[in-house]
C-alpha cells in the first residue's frame, strides 16, 4: 500500500467532490460523471465498501436479503452477479462493489487512503474548498456527502477503558488479519445487530465468552441459505418490474403492506401468523405482520410477547432467559436484528451472560471488566457498542457554509434539512440518505439510489438554468424537518432510548433522525417535487 504524499498542494478544480467510496459514493460518481460533470472520490479506507470495507467482524453479514440490498440501476450488473447466500456475508458484498467499482471504470476518479478533513464555502463563488488530511485542496462546486449512516464508531466512556493490557477490537474497524480467539478469554460489550452476529462464532472459538448486555434486542433467526430461487427468477426475467415495486414499497424490500390491526384478529389466527413470519426469517417480517405494530402499544405487545415466548423456548436456563428477554421498549423501536444460532449459544457452558440492567459495568481493570465488584478476567475484549449515528459522520468534517457558520452549529439541536438532502446555508451541499429521509428505517441501496437519481436530475435542471447554487429554503426547511418529527411522533419510536434518537450517544440531542413515511411515498413527493420544479429550493 502506498503512504499519500502528504504536501500541501495547489487546488485542483472539479464540479463535484463526493465524500466516500461505498454504494452511495460509487453510484454517485457513476451518476454525475454519465452526466458529463468532473467528479473526484475522497475515501478514507484503502479500498471502495465503506461499510463493508470496515466491517469484516466475524458474522458480519447483510440483514435485507442480497438480492435486494444490491444495485438495480443497471439490469445487466444485476443479471450477472450472482450472490452465494440469501444473505451475504462481508467478503462477498465488498467483492460486489468492487467488482461495480471495475465494472463501471470507477477507480481512476476514487482517491484511496484519505480523509476530507474540512469543507469551508467560498460564498463569493459559490463553491466549496475540500481539504484532505494529505494536505490537498480541491475547488468543487458541489460537496456531496456519501459518508455513510453508521460509520463513525461510538466507543463508551468507561472509567479504565485505557487500561486494559488486552487486545481490543470495535465491530466496526475490525483488523484486515483474521482474528483468532482460540483459547482465549473474550468479552463483548453490546447486543446489537454487529454483537448479535459476532457472538455465536466468537463463542466457537473462545475458551469463554462473557457477553455484557444493556439492553436486549428482539433477534429473529435469519434462516439463511441459497437466494430464493424465485426471487432471483424474478429479477432476471421481470427486472424492470420487480426494481418498481421494491423501489414503491415502504422499506425498499418485496412484502405485502399490512392491512389489518393486530387487535382486529383472533389470538389463535394471529400467533400463527407470527410463527409463519418468525420462520421465513425476514428484519420486518413480524414488524410488518399488522399495520399498528409501530403505532399501538397494545398491539406491538402481542409481537413483543411472541418472540419473548421463542426466547423462552430456544434458552434452557430460565435465568439467563429472562435476562435475553427484552422489555420496557416497543418491538422493532430498536433496529430488530436477525441472527444464526444467537439464542441457543447462551446455552453452552463456556458462554457466560452478565445483565448490566441490573448492575452497569462499574470499570475496566489491566486484565478484565467490573461488574458488581465482581471481576470478569479477560484476554480479549470487543466492542459492539455501534455508532454515533447519521450525524456523526457528516459532524466529523469541518464544514463551513454561509458566514463561517458550522453544520456543527447549524446542527446544535440537531440536524435540519430540505428532504434529508440540503441544508440551508449549505448552498451546493448534499448529504446522501441523510437525516430527516428514510434512510436508517429503508433498504439503504434503494434508498441511496433514489437520491442519487433525484440529485443527478437537480443538478441537470440547475445546470441547464445556468444556475450557480441551489440551496434549501429557510422556511421549506423548517416544516420538513416538523414534518420527520411529527411523523416520527406518531410512533412509539421517540419512547426508546435507540440510535434513531441519537439516545445512545451521550450529550446527543434527542431527535428522530430518520423520516418514517416510508420509502414509496418519500419517493413520490420527492418526484412531485422535481417536477413542480424543485419548490423549496433556491436554484439562483
Ligand atoms: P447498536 O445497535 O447501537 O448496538 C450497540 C450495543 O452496545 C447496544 O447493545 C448498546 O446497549 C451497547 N452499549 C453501548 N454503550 C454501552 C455501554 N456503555 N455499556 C454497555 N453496553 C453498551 O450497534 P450495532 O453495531 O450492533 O448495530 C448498528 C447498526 O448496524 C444496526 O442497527 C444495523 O443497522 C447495522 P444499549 O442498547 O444502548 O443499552
Amino acid at each position: 500500500m502506498s503512504t499519500p504524499d502528504r504536501t500541501p498542494t495547489a487546488a485542483s478544480t472539479v464540479d463535484a467532490v463526493v465524500v466516500g467510496a461505498g454504494f452511495a459514493g460509487l453510484y454517485a460518481l457513476h451518476r454525475l460523471r454519465s452526466q458529463g460533470l468532473s467528479v473526484r472520490v475522497i475515501e478514507a479506507g484503502s479500498d471502495v465498501g465503506g461499510t463493508w470495507y470496515w466491517n469484516r467482524y466475524p458474522g458480519a453479514r447483510c440483514d435485507i436479503e442480497s438480492v435486494f440490498y444490491s444495485y438495480s440501476f443497471d439490469a445487466d450488473l444485476a443479471r450477472e452477479w450472482e450472490w452465494s447466500e440469501r444473505y451475504a456475508a462481508q467478503p462477498e458484498i465488498l467483492a460486489y462493489l468492487q467488482h461495480v467499482a471495475d465494472r463501471f471504470d470507477l477507480r481512476r476518479d476514487i482517491t484511496l487512503d484519505t480523509r476530507v478533513v474540512s469543507a469551508h464555502l467560498d460564498e463569493g463563488a459559490d463553491r466549496w474548498t475540500v481539504t484532505t488530511d494529505a494536505g490537498e485542496r480541491i475547488s468543487a462546486t458541489y460537496l456531496v456527502l456519501a459518508v455513510g449512516l453508521l460509520s463513525s464508531t461510538n466507543l463508551p466512556q468507561i472509567e479504565g477503558r485505557e487500561d486494559f493490557d488486552g487486545r481490543t477490537f470495535h465491530t466496526g474497524a475490525w483488523p484486515h488479519d483474521p482474528v483468532d480467539f482460540t483459547g482465549r478469554r473474550v468479552g463483548v460489550i453490546g447486543t446489537g445487530s454487529s454483537g448479535i452476529q459476532l457472538i455465536p462464532l466468537v463463542a466457537e472459538q473462545a475458551e469463554h465468552l462473557t457477553v455484557f448486555q444493556r439492553t436486549p434486542n428482539f433477534s429473529l433467526p435469519a434462516k439463511n441459505g441459497v437466494p430464493d430461487p424465485e426471487k432471483v427468477a424474478r429479477l432476471r426475467t421481470d427486472h424492470a418490474r420487480v426494481k418498481e415495486e421494491v423501489r414503491t414499497s415502504s422499506y425498499g424490500i418485496l412484502l405485502e403492506p399490512p392491512t389489518q390491526s393486530a387487535l382486529e384478529v383472533p389470538e389463535e389466527e394471529r400467533e400463527e401468523k407470527y410463527r409463519r413470519r418468525w420462520e421465513e426469517g425476514t428484519l420486518t417480517g413480524i414488524l410488518q405482520a399488522y399495520n399498528d405494530l409501530v403505532r399501538n402499544e397494545e398491539s406491538n405487545h402481542t409481537a413483543a410477547e411472541f418472540v419473548r415466548r421463542k426466547i423462552a423456548e430456544m434458552v434452557h436456563d430460565p435465568q439467563v432467559a429472562e435476562d435475553l428477554m427484552p422489555r420496557g421498549y416497543a418491538y422493532g423501536t430498536k433496529r430488530p436484528c436477525l441472527d444464526t444460532g444467537y439464542y441457543a449459544t447462551f446455552n453452552r457452558e463456556d458462554v457466560t451472560l452478565v445483565n448490566l440492567r441490573r448492575t452497569p459495568i462499574e470499570r475496566i481493570t489491566r486484565t478484565g471488566v467490573v461488574v458488581d465488584g465482581v471481576e470478569h478476567p479477560l484476554d480479549d475484549l470487543v466492542y459492539a457498542t455501534g455508532y454515533d449515528a447519521m450525524t456523526g459522520p457528516l459532524l466529523a468534517i469541518d464544514i463551513r457554509g454561509r458566514d463561517g457558520r458550522t453544520l456543527r452549529e447549524a446542527w446544535a439541536d440537531g440536524p435540519h434539512s430540505y428532504l434529508g438532502i440540503a441544508v440551508s446555508g449549505f448552498p451546493n451541499m448534499f448529504t446522501l440518505t441523510g437525516p430527516g429521509s428514510p434512510s436508517a428505517l429503508s433498504n439503504a441501496v434503494v434508498s441511496i439510489e433514489q437520491h442519487v437519481e433525484w440529485l443527478a436530475d437537480l443538478l441537470a435542471h440547475a445546470r441547464e438554468r445556468g444556475a450557480r447554487a441551489i440551496e434549501a429554503d429557510d422556511r421549506a426547511e423548517k416544516e420538513w424537518t416538523e414534518h420527520v418529527q411529527l411523523a416520527g411522533n406518531a410512533t412509539l419510536y421517540p419512547r426508546t432510548d435507540s440510535w434513531y434518537m441519537g439516545a445512545n450517544v451521550p450529550g446527543k440531542p434527542r431527535v428522530f433522525l430518520p423520516y418514517i413515511g416510508g420509502v414509496g411515498n418519500y419517493r413520490a413527493h420527492c418526484d412531485r417535487i422535481a417536477r413542480a420544479g424543485y419548490p423549496g429550493l433556491l436554484i439562483r
